[in-house]
């Protein structure tokens, strides 16, 4: 097991050498950079954006952060560079842009603000960990690097970072830890496509390289405290709306629904639904998987998890109502207004 993990840490740091290089030159090419993680932001693409920028800041480039949510994972702001994050940009203005933590223009959440964008990109550089990576091939000069056994897009840039001569400093140690900690579920092995023996081993490498950030100043207990426990109560008592409302089918389906007049009544909006159904959904004993129904303004999401330890593919249910993911989390939206009976019906499907 010991040799196994070591194999694939090292695997992972040599792959990276030729592209790491590659990465490097077109940095250093460029003037200014624009740094564009998903929307819907989590721990991993925000603590990745803003280390690129700090390791951009090392090699002496001017970069910034943009984020289209309009409002960011609150309990981060302690994080540098969080307050420097910005919501609209000047796309003619940046010679190079990097996606983080995901693929595609769509995912960024500016198209529609800015249609001519992905015209005017120069030279794009990707760096995921997705399943789903798409190489975007409308850009001519283009450089994908996208490791899909990688458990967190901060895995792929410690050694990237390492190959660039970058000091690791606290602040990057402590972006990246976050990376690895929230896209790991902490630690609960539960993050890919990939079979068990395979989440093992990225597992076991998750918590070495998560020991190594923590060793070089990563500072997990901030991580812990301002994330994970210091929840709004209004999000909390639109939670126990859903656990109210909790039910388990005889097929094995925890299901739990979010209507539009408990974000009115509870003055909150779906990000404060972050984490319901991995932390508490999920959980319910002999639940195969997990569904959450969410109605706001005419539409209703549908998001799908797996069990920790069912293998159950809800990518397949998504995909049959023209939704996407991947095994363990998946989802779809539908137009409408959430009835109870229309509940019951998506339970027996
Ligand atoms: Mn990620």
């Amino acid at each position: 097991m010991c040799n196994n993990i070591t194999h694939y840490l090292l695997a992972m740091q040599n792959n990276i050498s030729d592209i790491a290089t590659q990465i490097r030159e077109k940095i250093l090419l460029s003037t200014n950079i624009l740094i564009v993680p998903h929307r819907n932001l989590d721990g991993d693409g925000l603590g990745c954006a803003l280390a690129v920028k700090m390791a951009i800041d090392q090699l002496g480039r001017a970069s910034t952060v943009a984020a289209s949510d309009s409002k960011l994972l609150p309990g981060l702001d302690f994080l540098p560079g969080y307050k420097q994050i910005v919501h609209e940009f000047e796309p003619e203005k940046y010679d190079l842009v990097i996606f983080i933590d995901h693929s595609e223009f769509e995912r960024t959440g500016f198209t529609e603000r800015y249609p001519e964008w992905e015209g005017q990109v120069k030279r794009l550089v990707i760096i995921d960990h997705h399943s789903t990576t798409r190489h975007g091939d409308s850009i001519a000069d283009l450089i994908v690097y996208a490791d899909s056994k990688a458990p967190a897009t901060a895995m792929i840039l410690l050694p990237m970072f390492r190959f660039w001569d970058i000091k690791i400093t606290e602040d990057i140690a402590t972006c990246l830890l976050l990376g690895v900690y929230t896209d790991t579920d902490s630690f609960k092995n539960d993050y890919t496509d990939a079979n068990s023996s395979e989440n093992d081993d990225a597992n076991n490498a998750a918590l070495r390289t998560s020991a190594e950030l923590m060793t070089l100043g990563g500072d997990l207990s901030k991580i812990t405290q301002d994330f994970f426990q210091k929840r709004e109560s209004g999000a909390l008592q639109l939670w126990g709306r859903a656990m109210s409302r909790l039910k388990v089918s005889r097929f094995g389906a925890a299901v739990t629904a979010i209507y539009e007049k408990d974000f009115i009544e509870t003055k909150t909006a779906p990000d404060a639904l972050g984490g319901l159904i991995n932390e508490i959904i999920r959980t319910v004993k002999d639940a195969r998987f997990a569904i959450l129904m969410v109605e706001k303004n005419g539409n209703i999401k549908i998001s799908l998890r797996s069990t920790q330890f069912a293998d159950f593919d809800v990518s397949k249910i998504a995909a049959l109502y023209g939704g996407g993911g991947h095994k363990k989390a998946a989802g779809f939206s539908v137009y409408g207004k959430l009835r109870e009976e229309v509940a019951w019906m998506i339970e027996n499907t």
